[in-house]
C-alpha cells in the first residue's frame, strides 16, 4: 500500500503542476474528494481496533493537513499569477497626456438665431414660439394660400398621420408664419375690449420643413419671420426696420438694400429684399436675403383684425442663409453633418 508520505508527496507534485484553478480542483478531488485517496484511508479507520485507529487516524489527519496546506498555497500562487497577468495586460501609461475636456459651443445657425432675437428685441419686437406640427388652417388657409396651391401638395409638404380636432390634416409647418397667426389671434382676443388695439410687433424664429433636399435646400431648415401691425405701419417702416437689422447683423453701415416686386399669397404688395456689401469678399454683388410685403387684407381678417383700420408688414428670412453670408460658408449641407472640424471653427 502506498505510504502516507508518498501520498502527500504525490499531492504536492500534482498541485504544483496544475496550471489553473480548474486543474487544481481536479487534483484536489483525487486526494480529498468523496473517494479521494485520503478520504478512503479515513473510511478504512472504521474497520480497525481502537488502538490502531488512534495512531493511524492521527497520521492520516497529519497527512491530510499537509495536503490541505499545499492546496491553499497553490491556490494562492495561482490567483497571484492571474492578478499579475491582469495587471500587466491592463497597465496604464501614467505619463501619457490626458484627453482633456474640450468645451462645446453653439451651432452657427443657433448663434444667428440668438443674434437675430437680440437685435429685434432691442427695437421692441417680442419673440414668439409655436408648434412644429401644425394644422391646415394656421399653416395655409389663414395665410391666404389657395386650396390648390402647389405648396399644399404631398410633394412639397410633409403630412403626418392623424387629423386635428376638426378632421383637417396635420403637417410639419412649412414656414414660421403660423406662429404669428397664433400670436396675432391671441393678441386680438386679449385686447378685444379696448378702443385701440396696441401694435403687434413680433418675430417668429424656428425650425421649418419642406420636401426638398440638395446643395441649397434641406428638408429641415430655420426661418425667422417678423410681423408689425398697427394703425399706420407702412412699407417705409419695413425698409427702415429691415435695413437696421441687416446693418446691425452684419456689423457694417456700408450695406445697401433694395426691394424688387414679388408675389406671396400672404402679402400684397410683396417684395424680395436684396442686399449688397460695399467692401469685402462679396462687395458689389446683390444677394437675395429675404422676402417681405404688406400683410394681405384677407390674412388680417383671418386673424380677427379689421383691414380698414390696421395695416402692417411681414418679412421672412432663412437663418441658414444669413449664417452663410455672415461667415462665408458655401455649402448648406455643412450645417447638418455635425462634422466637428467644421463646428469647431465657431468657438463659444
Ligand atoms: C403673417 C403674414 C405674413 C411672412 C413672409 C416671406 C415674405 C418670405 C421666405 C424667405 C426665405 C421663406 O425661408 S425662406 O425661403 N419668406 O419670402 N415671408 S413675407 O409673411 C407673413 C407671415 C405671417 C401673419
Amino acid at each position: 500500500m502506498v505510504s502516507l508520505d508518498q501520498i502527500v508527496e504525490d499531492a504536492k507534485r500534482d498541485f504544483s503542476s496544475a496550471v489553473d484553478a480548474a486543474a487544481l480542483e481536479d487534483a484536489k478531488a483525487r486526494y480529498l474528494g468523496k473517494s479521494g485517496l485520503l478520504t478512503e484511508r479515513l473510511k478504512a479507520l472504521g474497520g480497525m481496533s481502537v488502538d490502531e485507529r488512534k495512531s493511524a487516524g492521527a497520521q492520516i489527519n497529519q497527512a491530510k493537513s499537509a495536503v490541505e496546506q499545499a492546496l491553499l498555497e497553490r491556490r494562492q500562487s495561482l490567483s497571484n499569477a492571474v492578478m499579475l497577468e491582469r495587471l500587466s495586460a491592463e497597465a496604464i501609461d501614467v505619463s501619457l497626456p490626458g484627453r482633456g475636456q474640450s468645451s462645446g459651443s453653439l451651432h452657427p445657425v443657433m448663434r444667428t438665431w440668438e443674434r437675430v432675437e437680440a437685435i429685434f428685441h432691442s427695437i421692441g419686437f417680442d419673440v414668439a414660439d409655436g408648434p412644429e406640427i401644425e394644422n391646415d388652417w394656421f399653416n395655409f388657409t389663414a395665410l391666404n394660400s389657395p386650396e390648390n396651391h402647389p405648396a399644399r401638395s404631398m410633394q412639397d409638404t410633409f403630412y403626418v398621420d392623424g387629423k386635428d380636432s376638426t378632421g383637417k390634416p396635420l403637417l410639419l409647418r412649412t414656414h414660421t408664419s403660423p406662429i404669428q397667426v397664433r400670436y396675432a389671434s391671441e393678441h386680438v382676443q386679449r385686447f378685444a375690449a379696448q378702443a385701440v388695439m396696441p401694435p403687434i410687433q413680433v418675430i417668429a424664429p424656428g425650425r421649418t420643413y419642406r420636401v426638398d433636399s440638395d446643395a441649397t435646400h434641406s428638408p429641415m431648415f430655420h426661418q425667422v419671420e417678423g410681423l408689425w401691425i398697427g394703425e399706420d405701419v407702412s412699407f417705409a417702416d419695413l425698409k427702415g426696420v429691415y435695413t437696421h437689422f441687416l446693418r446691425t447683423f452684419f456689423e457694417t453701415d456700408q450695406l445697401q438694400v433694395r426691394f424688387r416686386p414679388s408675389y406671396f399669397p400672404f402679402t400684397e404688395p410683396s417684395a424680395e429684399i436684396d442686399m449688397a456689401f460695399s467692401s469685402g469678399r462679396l462687395a458689389g454683388r446683390w444677394l437675395e436675403i429675404s422676402g417681405a410685403g404688406q400683410v394681405h387684407p384677407n390674412v388680417l381678417k383671418n386673424m380677427g383684425i379689421d383691414p380698414e383700420r390696421y395695416m402692417g408688414f411681414a418679412f421672412g428670412s432663412g437663418l441658414e442663409r444669413l449664417t452663410m453670408l455672415r461667415y462665408g460658408i458655401e455649402d448648406l449641407r455643412l450645417f447638418f453633418e455635425n462634422d466637428l472640424r467644421f463646428l469647431a471653427q465657431f468657438p463659444a
